[in-house]
């Protein structure tokens, strides 16, 4: 387990290389006890699109098991998305990013390239909307498919193509190894020549006025709400869904709206 981490390096890093790593972010038993208890979930074999290119998947992990949920909330992490989402943000605003999605993602077998792309959705961003953690559930070597990326891709107002992925660098790593990253920097999963099961956590954050991969405060199971705090419910975006109307409310901001 790391003790020390120094978060102005980690804030300096992300602004001018779009990436970190963090090694031993997680002990390697607590990502064997992760990748168990992924392992048990309904995986999606046959994800649609060429987005995920044969990839098993399993998402909203936060709604299947406490421990994926807990992760969200976990403090070095959260100290890490203030420091990033500070940037941009007007000073007097609390509250200014909050969860965005959770997924496993499985390589299984040997597995082609996945073709370079970016997660925010609009490239060379800044300030940025998304953060993505990338946390390595299983030991990556440089034939096991390890994610890849383009350093400083981040600032190119372009999206990649194929030929960007000689530029690319391979991020290896034992399990717990955590991959931070600007959500515009050009980045996918490499060829995995080998046959064991790569398993990647995935996790990620945006600026709180953003719409969530999935309505995360609507498909929350009640048994895992009523253990909320009021901390917990703002991060995971309890009160950033604007009303139906203005008859309702006046802000976008407030208490979770229930639409009959
Ligand atoms: O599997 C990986 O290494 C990267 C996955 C990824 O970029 C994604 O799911 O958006
Ligand atoms: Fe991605």
């Amino acid at each position: 387990m790391i003790n020390k981490i120094n978060y102005l390096k980690i804030q300096k890093k992300l602004e001018k290389e779009g990436f970190t790593v963090i090694k031993n972010f997680l002990p390697k038993y607590k990502c064997e006890q992760l990748v168990n208890k992924t392992l048990k979930k309904k995986i999606i074999k046959n994800d649609p699109g060429n987005f995920h290119q044969g990839a098993h998947m399993i998402y909203n992990l936060q709604n299947k098991d406490e421990d994926f949920l807990n992760l969200i909330f976990n403090n070095k992490i959260n100290r890490i998305c203030k420091n990033y989402f500070s940037h941009g943000a007007f000073k007097e605003d609390k509250d200014i990013y909050q969860f965005d999605s959770m997924h496993s993602r499985i390589l299984i077998g040997e597995a082609k390239t996945q073709n370079l792309h970016i997660d925010s959705r609009v490239c060379g961003i800044d300030p940025p909307t998304h953060i993505h953690f990338f946390l390595y559930l299983t030991n990556v070597k440089k034939t096991d498919g390890p994610t890849q990326l383009v350093p400083r891709s981040h600032k190119l107002n372009r999206f990649p193509r194929n030929k960007d992925k000689i530029k690319a660098k391979k991020i290896i790593g034992s399990p717990g190894t955590l991959i931070i990253i600007n959500s515009s920097i050009w980045h996918g999963s490499s060829k995995k020549n080998t046959f064991d099961q790569r398993i990647i956590l995935t996790l990620s954050y945006s600026r709180w006025h953003l719409r969530q991969s999935f309505s995360v405060p609507y498909s929350l199971p009640k048994k895992f709400e009523k253990k909320l705090n009021l901390k917990q419910k703002k991060i995971l975006g309890y009160f950033n869904y604007p009303p139906k109307d203005e008859s309702k409310r006046l802000r976008m901001r407030g208490k979770l709206p229930t639409f009959k």
